[in-house]
């Protein structure tokens, strides 16, 4: 009987391998080519230095980056091997976190960067790793492997976690790429020129047209405004495009759009052409409200001492912690990125029951790395005494709030405690969504997935029918719909919804 059971497993554990073997090699291959391109980038930066500048530092480099990518795509390569290696292994060692296994999560991990130090070495030199170099590490790596695969691991772990291993390491990439000198330049430079004019031109509209300024002085008493049988939106953006878009794809899906209302706040710079543009097109008879920062001056010295620390995002950015207080009439708001489309009515998001939670949103776990314990340091007791590190993460980008339950909460006052507890910044580092986790954890409400279905700013391969079904689609990430470096099957979703007719574009177009 038991020579029979185990007879019977070991094809199930063959195929197991089959297929890890062979998401693996898929895997290479995506990795080699961001390798390639990332290359490209390098080279196109090299292109971009003048002759004087194009030292032989820099050939130097570029050409054993070039040495160690041909390294590492040879079949009998030991850098290879190590490299696939170190794929498994990671794998590994998320599975073995995932089942407390930290003793072999943490050999794992030992091997794992002696591994790194040895390519790095090999990369650095310019030279491939000899046998005595690398045989002693790959033998005790297959060890560990070994040992990992035999704790039975179930099939369906494995799958989700090497894929989201395969997403989480595309958003690296990704971000790498965003950082690289060649991003930055194609970033200004392809904020198109003709935009840049056609807010000036707006500027001046506002400027010079009373009739304009009169019609935002009648707006900004409308009982409209306050009224809770409407619908609120709020978008905090110095991005005149893109929370165009925001709105009117809103609007333009909305089976009542007059309606809704949107509050929007911009900076000083925007906040006349935003003016402009809102009054002077047509958007289906919603309201739409444009505040300037400058202008809430009661967001007083107290308010901004206390999130002074928030290095790394604006002002614009922070704001959303403090809507109960920009809008003290309301009620219910639905909060929108300015880089997110709207493709449903989404009225009935009002009448979800959010169960007294504050804060209903799209969780992001289904993939295991987004937990709590990816954005906080846990090994910080004011963070492991009161938080689970399990617990589902989230994403701003299209929030439904109820603002009765967040004052009654005092959100804003434990966004301002946790603030003050990481003034040495030990919880975390940079960004608004650590402290955001922070103030609404327990008091959030997951929604149906296809609500607000995110990654069109970095991950290539989502489902087409996942994006049709889906009521917010979300370009977070570097590749933005607006700049050159986008991701051009997913730019469509986003750009039906700007009128480059506008006078203002046509005439900066062929000035
Ligand atoms: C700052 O604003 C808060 C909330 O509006 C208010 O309670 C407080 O009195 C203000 N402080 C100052 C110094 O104006
Ligand atoms: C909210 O804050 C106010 C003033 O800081 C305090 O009086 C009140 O008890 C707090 N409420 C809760 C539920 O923590
Ligand atoms: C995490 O918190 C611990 C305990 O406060 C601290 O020693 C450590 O430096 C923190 N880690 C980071 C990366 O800040
Ligand atoms: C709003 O979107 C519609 C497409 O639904 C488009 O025809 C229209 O020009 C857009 N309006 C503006 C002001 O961009
Ligand atoms: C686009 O803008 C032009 C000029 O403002 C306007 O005449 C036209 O009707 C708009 N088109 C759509 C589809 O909204
Ligand atoms: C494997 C490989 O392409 N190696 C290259 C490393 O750089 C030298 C010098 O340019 C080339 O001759 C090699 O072909």
């Amino acid at each position: 009987m038991r020579r029979r059971a185990a007879d019977y497993r070991r094809p199930v554990r063959r195929r197991l391998w089959c297929w890890i073997w062979s998401v693996l090699v898929l895997f290479c291959l995506g990795g080699l080519v961001l390798f390639v391109i990332q290359h490209n980038h390098n080279a196109d930066r090299t292109v971009r230095f003048s002759s004087e500048e194009r030292t032989a530092t820099f050939e130097e480099v570029n050409h054993r980056v070039f040495n160690l990518t041909d390294e590492i795509a040879s079949a009998t390569s030991f850098s290879r091997q190590l490299a696939e290696q170190m794929t498994l292994a990671k794998a590994y060692i998320i599975i073995a976190k995932d089942h407390n296994n930290l003793h072999l999560a943490w050999e794992l991990s030992s091997k794992f960067r002696k591994s790194q130090l040895l390519l790095s070495a090999a990369a650095l030199r310019g030279e491939p790793l000899t046998l005595e170099e690398a045989g002693p590490v790959i033998k005790s790596m297959s060890a560990l492997i070994y040992k990992a695969q035999d704790l039975h691991y179930d099939i369906s772990t494995t799958i989700t976690t090497m894929q989201s291993h395969i997403q989480a390491l595309e958003e690296r990439a990704n971000a790498a790429v965003a950082q690289n000198v060649v991003f930055g330049q194609l970033t200004v430079e392809s904020i198109p020129r003709d935009i840049h004019c056609s807010i000036i031109k707006l500027a001046s509209d506002w400027i010079q047209n009373p009739t304009l300024r009169n019609v935002a002085d009648e707006l900004r008493n409308s009982p409209r405004l306050v009224d809770n049988n409407l619908y609120h939106f709020c978008v905090f953006s110095d991005n005149l495009l893109g929370t165009s878009v925001v709105v009117n794809s809103t609007v333009s899906n909305a089976d009542h759009p007059k309606q809704l209302v949107f509050h929007v706040v911009t900076d000083g710079v925007n906040f006349g052409p935003m003016q402009a543009w809102f009054l002077s097109n047509d958007f289906k008879g919603a309201t739409i409200e444009v505040q300037n920062t400058e202008d809430l001056s009661w967001l007083n010295a107290t308010y901004l001492e206390a999130s002074r620390d928030m290095k790394g995002s604006s002002f614009l950015n922070r704001l959303r912690f403090y809507i109960p207080d920009v809008y003290p009439q309301l009620e219910k708001v639905v909060l929108l990125d300015d880089d997110v489309v709207v493709q449903k009515d989404l009225t009935s998001l009002f009448s979800i029951e959010l169960h007294g939670n504050v804060n209903g949103v799209v969780e992001t776990c289904l993939e295991a790395f987004h937990r709590y314990h990816k954005y906080l340091n846990f090994s910080n007791p004011i963070i492991s005494s009161k938080l689970d590190p399990q617990a589902c993460g989230w994403a701003f980008g299209m929030n439904v709030f109820d603002l009765i339950a967040w004052r009654k909460a005092n959100v804003t006052a434990r966004y301002h405690y946790w603030l003050k507890q990481n003034e040495d910044r030990t919880l975390w580092k940079l960004g608004i969504l650590p402290p955001g986790l922070l103030a609404f954890y327990g008091l959030t409400e997951p929604l149906d997935r296809r609500w607000h279905v995110q990654g069109l700013g970095f991950d290539p391969n989502i489902d087409s029918r996942l994006i049709e079904s889906a009521a917010v689609i979300h370009f977070n990430g570097n590749m933005k719909p607006w700049i050159k470096l986008c991701i051009e099957r997913y730019k469509p979703l986003w750009e039906r919804y700007i009128n480059m007719t506008h006078p203002h574009f046509q005439e900066c177009a062929s000035s």
